[in-house]
């Protein structure tokens, strides 16, 4: 049968359509295809929730496809090599309490195992606004990244979510647009975003975790964007503490979703 490239064109349009629909009215929105962001979406895809990844580059990996300045390997700890354990990613033993990982199969393999757990990931869309209602974030304003990039002006569609994740990294975008536009407390110390400190590991990769946290109704902080709003340290090319806080936004979120059903 001889190829028919109306046919190859409509499945593109028909399939992409579909999958877009699906992610119109979502459990959990996760802005960024960082490790935090992907790790997070397929512990709450697991669970059985309605899950999408809205990442603005062409690639999905975020800071982790450069390893240390891009030397394509990641170092993690105990604690992350669990997480990678778990996604079947391959560590190997350095010195005492230091795993390695190649860069490359951490995230494709994240990322594979997120999608198969039924994440929606859509790359090359950005997260330009949120909408809130009540004092309560509850949906995306998204755009094609080109649209922003070139800058040409055209409206952005919009997607409903009962809970977003701010995974974009030390920019922490969305929490910016909520600070700049809605001139809300968020619930940090200063009601403000703290900013990222100076690079300091140890501390960074404690505090992460720690800062896994709601940052204002409606919206948790993952990863990086977790110590840029709560204001600390970055910890460099140590990649422990991005998977443990995505594990830990999903079960924060896992929870009051169950509480809310
Ligand atoms: C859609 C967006 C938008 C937007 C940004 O930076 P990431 O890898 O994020 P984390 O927090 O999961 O991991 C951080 C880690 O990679 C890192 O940088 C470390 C450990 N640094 C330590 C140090 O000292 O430097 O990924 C964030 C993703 C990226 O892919 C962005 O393109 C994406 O978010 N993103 N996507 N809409 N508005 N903003």
């Amino acid at each position: 049968m001889p190829l028919d490239e109306l046919k190859i064109t409509q499945a593109i349009i028909e399939r992409f359509t579909e999958k877009l629909k699906s992610a119109l009215n979502l459990d959990v929105a996760i802005v960024g295809a960082g490790p935090s962001g992907m790790v997070a979406s397929y512990y709450l895809a697991k669970q059985g929730h309605n899950v999408a990844i809205f990442e603005k580059k062409l690639s999905i990996g975020g800071g982790m496809w450069g390893g240390g300045m891009m030397f394509n390997q990641i170092v993690v700890q105990k604690e992350g090599k669990r997480i990678l354990d778990e996604f079947g990613v391959k560590t190997v033993p350095y010195r005492e309490g230091y795993f390695t990982a190649d860069a490359i199969e951490a995230t494709t393999v994240i990322c594979a195992k997120a999608c198969q757990a039924g994440v929606k990931v859509f790359n090359c869309i950005s997260v330009e606004d949120v909408v809130v209602r009540e004092g309560r974030v509850c949906g995306l304003v998204i755009n094609w990244s080109p649209v922003e990039v070139t800058g040409l002006y055209v409206d952005p569609l919009v997607v409903r979510a009962r809970y977003v994740v701010d995974a974009t990294g030390h920019t922490t975008e969305v929490m910016k647009v909520i600070e700049r536009k809605m001139g809300a407390r968020l619930l940090t110390p200063s009601g403000k975003i703290e900013g990222e400190r100076s690079l300091w590991a140890e501390v960074a990769e404690t505090t992460t975790l720690e800062n896994t946290k709601e940052a204002y109704p409606g919206i948790f902080v993952s990863g990086m964007a977790a110590n840029a709003t709560f204001g600390s340290y970055r910890m460099g090319p140590i990649f422990g503490g991005m998977l443990l806080s995505g594990e830990r936004v999903a079960q924060l979120i896992h929870k009051r979703l169950q509480q809310e059903n």
